[in-house]
């Protein structure tokens, strides 16, 4: 082989698995929760539904139950959403990070989710909403105890 073929070969040898890993990264980013806008207030998503979050009651150690409320646009109760939430300890890195849990629907057509708060300190819940399988909006907020 002459010289040049020595070095591409070697240049293909290198760039090839180079470029993978630069791929991966771009395809490994993490989802993009948007903050939310606070506990009780409308959080839209898209134009079609928005939903309301909140603690039954103020959280404290021990478990919280989370509630989400989801309306279609005209305001009437909508169900047909999958609710998932990850709680954990930002501070911690995912030292009680819950893994994603689906909410459970009460009769009403309320959506809850039991938070286990094992020690006090900022914790934040990600919240995942799912339509047919598809995740069609993120959110995430943070809260005291
Ligand atoms: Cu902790």
């Amino acid at each position: 082989m002459s010289k040049t073929k020595i070095w591409l070969v070697w240049l293909i040898l290198i760039l090839f698995p180079l470029s993978g890993l630069l791929l991966n990264q771009t395809y490994k980013q993490e989802p993009v929760y948007k903050v939310l806008p606070g506990s009780g207030k409308k959080c839209w998503i898209g134009e079609k539904y928005y939903f309301t979050y909140k603690f039954v009651e103020k959280p404290k150690l021990g478990t919280a139950i989370l509630k989400i409320q989801l309306f279609d646009k005209g305001g009437d109760r909508f169900t047909n959403l999958e609710i998932a939430g990850n709680s954990g300890m930002p501070s911690m890195g995912g030292a009680h990070d819950s893994g994603e849990v689906l909410f459970k629907l009460n009769k009403k057509g309320d959506y809850l989710l039991p938070v286990n708060i094992v020690m006090p300190g900022e914790w934040e819940v990600r919240l995942t909403f799912t339509k047919d399988k598809k995740v069609i909006y993120r959110g995430s907020f943070k809260f005291n105890v």
